[in-house]
């Protein structure tokens, strides 16, 4: 039925999908905007097809150019990934219009969830309890102003076509309300054409904790335990983890029985996650659903031992979901280890992550045991501002959090990257953070450590450049040693450079 997949995105998450399809038996036929034509997703597809210039409204964001690209390659389906056209209702119908499988939820389960007051009338029906607030969007500044009274202050106000925190605005007293209220309508307008707002009771300092889920056409959904996501800044998330040290195998089951009973509510089918804040108090309320993958789906495969992309593509073909062992209500699955992912991203962590741009002129990738590289980029690639600044992923599986820790940590050693700034520094001070370590972690997290793990310069920030620029010697020598000889090998044993950076200890860790 399926035999080949146009996939509808760029970067890590476009060779994520073009992997599953070549561990499927699928082609895979990736689409390209003017400055990706030498992006790795274009390199690794069977076939690639060009959209137009970077702006994403010219590519990666033009329905009728994807659906055209899809036709004109023979494909079947169309996998959308992360971000751009993922969550688009509108974009799962035009596929179906024109004939093609969108790899993803119904249209009416994203519409349902897109819509964050119907979320919360579906889960509440379902019986999965919401953070107390209003069920319908406010109708002006006095009704707010009304059921803030009666949830008690601080309250959040939030766009109803909203999630990711825009449009959301924090109201202390009733003083503030009136103008909160005006300045959450005119966010929401401008961000989503929609203005509508709601109100919700704030939680003081909850973490953020997601259910991953399955479903398949024959009516069987699994949870695939949670992900802590509490690290992140300005709503971008930095470093997710699985499982959570705050969920017990009782709380699991609660979370799970949860997300399975939310997933039920719309008619959900493939991947797709339900986050929720956890409370000091151990409770936990419905926030949103996710209807697509996520940035952070690897930490869940590593963990319960399940491909969850290639899931996504046998379920879109209607074929059953292969995943064995679930058991007991919720149909959860048990955790094996844990892992962490630290997104590494083309910012500098040093000057409050601001973008950076430049060519990728090294690159040393990590590996060795319970290590995953999702890259998007490689060495030579340019890095613009036109896009998500996600350049790769590191994730680290170990039998314990500690052991995780460990092996990112020396991951993130390994890790070299030369030609900008990125959040690679960032990722090494956290690991050492004593709070991170003992996993002491919530949503204003980064508020209280921030600062306390950027404020010195790099620890051996000397021995590292060293170690960096022996590594670019090492490199640049063996390229030419390697001149003229067609299968790649030395001429003459290791280059100087490596002896003498090897003398120096550069290349085998130093202090
Ligand atoms: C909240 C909250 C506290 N109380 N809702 C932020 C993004 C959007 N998805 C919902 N968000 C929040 N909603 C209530 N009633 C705190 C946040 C929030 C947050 C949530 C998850 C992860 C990071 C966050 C950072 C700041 C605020």
């Amino acid at each position: 039925m399926i035999k080949r997949v146009l996939v509808a995105n760029r970067g890590e998450i476009a060779v994520r999908v073009i992997r599953a399809c070549h561990e499927e038996g699928l082609a895979a036929v990736a689409v390209y905007s003017e400055p990706d034509r030498l992006a790795p997703h274009v390199r690794d597809a069977d076939a690639a097809v060009l959209l137009g210039p970077a702006p994403s409204a010219e590519s990666y964001l033009d329905i009728h150019k994807l659906i055209a690209a899809a036709k004109d390659t023979g494909c079947q389906a169309i996998h959308p990934g992360y971000g751009f056209l993922s969550e688009r209702a509108a974009f799962a119908d035009a596929c179906k219009d024109a004939g093609l499988i969108f790899v993803g939820p119904p249209a009416s389960a994203i519409r349902a969830m897109g819509d964050k007051t119907e979320a919360r009338r579906r889960m509440q029906a379902a019986g999965v309890h919401v953070v107390p607030g209003t069920a319908a969007p406010l109708r002006d500044a006095a009704e707010g102003r009304r059921e803030a009274k009666r949830l008690g202050f601080p309250v959040l106000l939030k766009a109803v076509a909203g999630g990711g925190g825009k449009g959301m605005r924090l109201v202390a007293n009733e003083a503030e309300l009136e103008s909160a209220f005006e300045a959450a309508r005119r966010e929401a307008q401008k961000a989503f054409g929609d203005g509508s707002v709601y109100v919700e009771k704030y939680l003081e300092r909850p973490r953020h904790i997601e259910i991953q889920i399955l479903a398949d056409h024959r009516g069987r959904v699994v949870a695939l335990g949670e992900r802590e996501c509490s690290i992140q800044r300005r709503h971008q998330k930095l470093i997710e983890e699985s499982p959570s040290v705050a969920v017990s195998p009782a709380l699991r089951r609660r979370l799970s029985e949860a997300a399975t009973a939310a997933a039920g509510a719309v008619g959900y089918v493939s991947a797709g996650t339900i986050e929720f804040l956890l409370a000091a108090t151990g409770e936990f309320y419905f926030l949103e659903m996710n209807t697509r993958i996520q940035v952070e789906h690897p930490v869940t495969e590593l963990v319960y031992g399940v491909d969850l992309v290639r899931e996504q593509l046998r379920i879109a073909a209607g074929q059953p979901m292969r995943v064995h062992g679930a058991t007991g209500p919720g149909g959860q699955l048990h955790p094996r280890g844990a892992a962490i992912e630290c997104r590494i991203t083309a910012e500098d962590p040093f000057n409050d992550f601001l973008p950076a741009t430049g060519v990728l002129q090294y690159l040393r990738v990590p590996s060795g045991p319970g290590i995953r590289w999702d890259a998007g980029i490689e060495a030579g690639n340019d890095v613009t501002l036109f896009y998500d600044p996600l350049l790769a992923k590191l994730i680290a599986w170990g039998e314990t959090r500690e052991i995780a820790i460990q092996r990112m940590r020396r991951a993130l050693n390994e890790l070299v990257i030369v030609g900008l700034p990125t959040s690679q520094p960032f990722h090494l001070r956290v690991m050492d953070d004593a709070e991170f370590v003992k996993g002491e972690i919530d949503i204003k997290y980064l508020e209280r450590a921030g600062a306390r793990v950027l404020a010195a310069p790099p620890r051996a920030g000397l021995d590292r450049a060293l170690a960096v620029a022996g590594a670019l010697l090492a490199d640049d020598c063996r390229s030419r040693t390697t001149a003229g000889l067609p299968d790649g090998r030395t001429a003459a044993g290791p280059s100087p450079w490596v002896v003498e950076s090897r003398r120096l200890g550069l290349r085998d860790g130093l202090e």
